[in-house]
């Protein structure tokens, strides 16, 4: 019995449930804001839920959701993001995105900038978001 949970965490390991793609923010000058936008690929059958994003390029990282109030769209910081069993979430400037609040530095298209995404079951997964100009 060790054996078959040893050996299923290790395919846990090897093989990642979670996958980030096509991640991407916006150029921006230091102080300011900027977004960042990805997809989550979750492969497994189990949800899992994104609870926590972090980066050294910002003073502020939150995740954030954008809704609609009469006429006018506003956005508002959610806890986290639940991602269903073999489904794919968007992240998108019209949607949920992660909120990158007064950069550090200035942060130019064809950068490459680091993030650390924490998921409730796959933990950690770093991640390079690649920097566009819009
Ligand atoms: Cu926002």
């Amino acid at each position: 019995m060790t054996a078959v949970i040893l050996f299923l965490s290790l395919i846990n390991l090897l093989s990642p449930q979670i996958k980030i793609e096509n991640a991407w923010m916006r150029n921006a000058s230091r102080g300011t804001n900027s977004a960042l936008y990805f997809d989550i690929n979750n492969t497994s059958s189990r949800d899992d839920e994104l609870i926590d994003v972090s980066s050294d390029i910002a003073k502020v990282v939150q995740i954030h959701e954008t809704y609609k109030q009469g006429e006018n769209m506003g956005m508002r910081k959610v806890d986290s993001i639940i991602v269903k069993g073999k489904s794919i979430f968007h992240l998108s400037p019209a949607g949920f995105h992660v909120m990158v609040i007064r950069l550090k530095e200035d942060i130019k298209a064809g950068d490459k900038k680091e993030f650390v995404l924490t998921f409730r079951h796959q933990g950690k997964i770093k991640i390079k978001a690649t920097v566009k100009s819009d």
